[in-house]
């Protein structure tokens, strides 16, 4: 697999900054990506069990997409993906090793699924101006991701707009897929504007992990401290608990 010695993390940075999305292939085997399919359908169901929403009205247009929301309670395998040292080496290039983790979810398109709203996720979480990257997603893909499965789709070059009043109108016509094999990790600059692709397959599923990183001064989308168990919160490295926001103080490493 992909050491983080043969990353060749100016060109992956590079690619952030120019287009606003790089791919890391063969960060995960083949049986790494199946046992974490396997995973996240056992943790789905668990999601269910626990009565957290698999479907939200609004976000997605139907329910042939699964969402998969608190994965680092669900199960210790997210929580080590979170601080995998291949996103750890990549995030910390392009936020700063004082970066935070925002969310992780799991969106499995299957086969019916449709695009949701166009958005960036910067804008989810900061006001404009977008000027600099102050959040990125790594995005786990546990199938190779392609047109015709859902892949998330996108505009190259689209986190260059400081504004939403600057975005053409006609901005939509130009979502091209963000392709991937299978292991790879897809990352995208928060402020790329992006939705999700339809999945027109008969029989693929196309499940996603969506790590969620931001600048420590971004307020987190996800509140771990509420959201984990207590069990899951002892497990948490000093690193892990900064990053999560479990500590009293949330605003310095080590505190
Ligand atoms: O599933 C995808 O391809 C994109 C998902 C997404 O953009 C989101 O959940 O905010």
């Amino acid at each position: 697999m992909t050491s983080t010695a043969s990353i060749d993390l100016k060109a992956v940075v590079g690619q952030l900054e120019e287009i606003g999305c790089a791919v890391i292939p063969g960060v995960l085997s083949d049986e790494e990506s199946d046992k974490l399919v396997q995973t996240l359908w056992e943790s789905s169901a668990e999601a269910e069990r626990r009565g957290l929403p698999s479907y939200v009205p609004g976000l997605d247009p139907n329910p042939s997409n699964v969402r998969v929301f608190n994965l680092v309670d669900l199960d210790p395998a997210f929580g080590e993906l979170l601080a995998h040292p291949t996103a750890d080496l990549v995030v910390s290039a392009y936020l700063g090793d004082d970066y935070i983790i925002s969310n992780f979810s799991a969106n499995i398109a299957r086969p019916g699924s449709r695009s949701m709203a166009f958005h960036s996720d910067q804008s989810l979480v900061a006001p404009e101006p977008w000027s600099t990257p102050w959040s990125m997603n790594v995005i786990w893909c546990l199938s190779d991701l392609k047109l015709e499965n859902g892949a998330t789709l996108h505009v190259p070059g689209s986190h260059r707009f400081e504004r939403q009043s600057e975005m053409p109108a006609t901005i939509e016509e130009d979502l091209v897929p963000l392709t991937a094999p299978r292991g790879s990790i897809a990352l995208m600059d928060g402020r790329m504007w992006h939705t999700s692709g339809a999945n027109v397959t008969v029989d693929e599923d196309r499940p996603l992990l969506f790590a969620y990183y931001s600048k420590p001064f971004v307020r987190a989308q996800w509140n771990f401290t509420a959201a984990l168990g207590g069990e899951v919160k002892k497990g948490m490295s000093p690193e892990m608990r900064y990053r999560l926001g479990l500590d009293v103080v949330l605003n310095r490493r080590g505190v």
